[in-house]
């Protein structure tokens, strides 16, 4: 009742009048009076998580189940005609992440804040975040994505900080966005920005003078980086960024009253992979300015700051280089060589382990492994290749400092939000404590012989499917059949991630039905994802996808046995559709390649069963949910790093002493394709598959053809399957970012 009077005292009209875009003014407005009556969390000691990326979705529907009032909004609306989710549409999604890692940082958040844990969140506010991609022509086309609507989530602040690029300064302005926890807690993203920011400087799609520092700081997430230019404009993202949150947190501690020499008592910083990584010069320097030598402000930083590793992608490591570094903020030069100073001292100028190393390039990680306190990798298994491989030297010298998080997802999003029906069914079978505590999904088990359970599992994952289906049909003009095996493999396009293994299975099995040979069960072959603008191959393999996808749907002798359709634009509200509807999760990467993933997880928790190679937290899902619970296959990441090492992989040898790889490969420059798709583009993906294959997607393919077959023959016996599914629901809890960021805590942050 109190709503209902809130919701129309705010409308100025009954509900049932109003549009759903009033309604979304109405909800977001709900949403903000009641943020400001729950207290900012406290505490004795501050976590600031720094990240250039949060990839935090549309932020209604997440608010209002984390204020505990989702239901009740929800049956008001459709008391009154109206659809919550319907509502929840009319919010444009902020993309201001590219995958993994910023969705990590937006689940992160969510539970800092349930765990009632003081830690706000910094960041920058990107005009455009990611491109949003179309398809045209069966290629990828980049158009920029503005979110930056009225009414808007961010609350523009009269915060301001100075920040100098050499003798150029700059005004950082704080925006926020309130974090809000389950059923408890509250917190705040900061996003910088600067006032002069002009997007009408950009053209031809997200063309835009990277020079005009003024006009473009903050237009885009991960400006184009392929030339200097973008690369200066990288760092002077980046130093804006961190140095806007050394100047914050300063402020605040301040504030307080607290001892600048005591910081680490007060304060505990994340970096989240090297962008931040400037951070630590930066504080060394505020640090130095506030009458503290050189040492001990470098020792105060160290007890402060904490880095976690996200990838083994030398691409991913950032080295800058030292000029670039010099002419974008020189006031940090004499910072960066004291600290380098300070390892070759004490290392005896070794080579592996200087900040700067004989190219005057600046080792981003190597400075937060000194600097820092802690190391750490997001699986088990990576961090293990941390250790003993990639980061071996520093291991080697600090071993206290590395330890593993497993990564984790947010229940109330991947589950309570995107899968209602599940929700209602776990609320019924083991009440809905798993909503705060995910290790009682576990009681699951006790219906692992109940017919009656596994049934209504199945019908729920067919509901789900359903939907699906509806959307694939409204979005991309595909009909796709619930009835069929829905195999999906959505993520960023990436040579490591393999979609053209997953392709060349399409070929592979086109090539079967047209010969007879048709599968227990039809199957569709589900693919989403973007690429990098400047990563020609992985847009080139968006092309043999689509180009996939006009063969096989078109052709009435393979259509009824498989379709494929690849999504268009994937982001987070595609993925809440998409993922619950999964029958098959494909995992396929390389193994030692995915640091860990979390598409895996979210698959999981919804119950598909993964398809994957022994890479990141696949190895942890397997031992979880038991071999019989999950089809792996491929060599291990023992195996693939020895190939490297010992330069031991030639595809052309995969190629030539297999009929059947042969026949796939070719099949992809053969007429059929080439009626379709672009000579060039496709005869590009072929040859490297054949020639290069960096990520030996040829050692792999057969065994993952055969992996395909025995889950496929394993879906038609459904008792079998939905048990399936209900063990992986029930041994997910492992998974929830709530264990995550309890573990940070514990052994990093050690906040009260
Ligand atoms: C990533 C890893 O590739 C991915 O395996 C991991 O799950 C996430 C979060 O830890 O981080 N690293 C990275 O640079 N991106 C990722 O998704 N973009």
């Amino acid at each position: 009742m109190e709503l209902e009077k809130q919701l129309n005292d705010t409308l100025g009209k009954p509900i049932a009048e109003a549009s759903n875009e009033e309604l979304y003014h109405a909800c977001l407005t709900l949403v903000k009076k009641k943020a400001e009556e729950i207290p900012m969390t406290a505490g004795d000691k501050k976590l600031y998580y720094i990240s250039a990326e949060f990839l935090i979705g549309r932020q209604l529907g997440k608010n209002l189940i984390n204020l505990g009032i989702y239901k009740e909004v929800d049956e008001l609306l459709k008391k009154n005609g109206k659809s919550l989710s319907a509502v929840e549409e009319e919010e444009p999604e902020p993309s201001l992440g590219n995958g993994g890692l910023g969705r990590l940082a937006a689940c992160f958040l969510d539970s800092i804040a349930t765990l009632n844990l003081a830690g706000d969140g910094i960041g920058l506010r990107y005009h455009f975040g990611l491109f949003r991609q179309e398809f045209v022509n069966r290629r990828q086309h980049e158009v920029p994505d503005t979110w930056l609507g009225e009414p808007c989530i961010l609350r523009k602040t009269d915060v301001t900080f100075p920040v100098s690029f050499g003798n150029r300064t700059v005004t950082s302005r704080m925006y926020d966005l309130d974090v809000l926890g389950y059923k408890t807690g509250h917190n705040t993203l900061h996003l910088f920005d600067i006032d002069t920011v002009d997007e009408s400087i950009v053209h031809d799609g997200i063309e835009f003078d990277k020079k005009a520092i003024e006009k473009n700081l903050t237009l885009f997430l991960y400006p184009d980086d392929s030339d200097k230019d973008g690369q200066l404009l990288r760092i002077y993202q980046q130093y804006f960024m961190v140095s806007s949150a050394a100047q914050l947190i300063l402020k605040e501690q301040k504030a307080l009253g607290h001892d600048l020499h005591h910081l680490a008592d007060y304060v505990a910083i994340q970096i989240n992979d090297t962008h931040p990584s400037m951070v630590i010069p930066e504080l060394v320097r505020l640090l130095i300015q506030e009458g503290m030598p050189f040492r001990e402000a470098a020792e105060i930083v160290s007890d402060v700051c904490a880095y976690t590793n996200h990838t083994i992608l030398a691409e991913a490591l950032e080295k800058w280089p030292l000029d670039y570094l010099s002419a974008v903020v020189p006031q940090l030069m004499p910072i960066i060589g004291g600290l380098d100073w300070g390892v070759i001292c004490a290392y005896n100028n070794n080579p592996d382990l200087n900040i700067i190393d004989n190219q005057n390039r600046v080792h981003m990680a190597r400075m937060d492994m000194h600097y820092g306190h802690s190391v750490n990798g997001v699986a088990a298994l990576h961090t293990e290749i941390l250790k003993h491989k990639e980061l071996r030297p520093f291991y080697n010298i600090y071993p206290e400092k590395f330890n593993n998080k497993t990564n984790g997802i947010t229940f109330r999003r991947w589950l309570y939000h995107c899968n209602p029906e599940l929700t209602s069914l776990l609320d019924e079978l083991i009440y809905d404590d798993w909503k705060a505590d995910a290790d009682c999904l576990q009681n699951l088990m006790q219906y692992y012989n109940d017919e009656n359970v596994l049934h209504r599992l199945d019908e729920i994952k067919h509901h789900n499917k359903e939907k699906f289906a509806a959307f694939v049909k409204r979005t991309e003009g595909v009909e796709i059949d619930p009835d069929s095996i829905f195999d999906i493999q959505v993520k960023r396009m990436h040579e490591y991630k393999r979609q053209q293994m997953n392709a060349l299975y399409v070929i592979y099995e086109y090539q079967r039905i047209k010969n007879g040979q048709t599968p227990a069960r039809p199957i569709t072959v589900i693919f989403g994802g973007k690429a990098a603008p400047a990563y020609i191959m992985a847009k080139d393999i968006i092309h043999l996808i689509l180009c996939l996808q006009e063969l096989v749907n078109n052709d009435p002798e393979v259509s009824p046995y498989m379709k494929v359709v690849m999504l268009q634009n994937y982001n987070i509200a595609k993925a809440e559709v998409t993922i619950p509807a999964a029958d098959l999760s494909e995992q396929i990467s390389l193994a030692s390649k995915e640091a860990s993933g979390t598409g895996n997880m979210k698959f999981m928790l919804n119950g598909a069963v993964t398809i994957g190679t022994n890479d990141g937290a696949n190895v942890e899902i397997r031992d979880l949910v038991g071999r019989e619970n999950i089809y792996t296959f491929g060599r291990s990441s023992d195996e693939v790093i020895h190939l490297y090492d010992t330069n031991g992989y030639h595809a052309i040898d995969f190629y030539n002493r297999s009929e059947s790889i042969r026949h796939c490969i070719d099949f992809i420059t053969g007429p059929e394709m080439l009626k379709i798709g672009d000579k060039e583009l496709l005869t590009a993906v072929s040859d490297n598959l054949k020639n290069k294959d960096w990520f030996m997607t040829l050692l792999d393919l057969e065994s993952y053809c055969a992996a395909k077959e025995t889950a496929i023959y394993d879906y038609s016996n459904r008792e079998k399957w939905t048990r399936m599914m209900l063990v992986n629901t029930a041994k997910s809890g492992f998974f929830s970012s709530d264990r995550t960021i309890a573990e940070y805590n514990r052994d990093i942050w050690h906040l009260k």
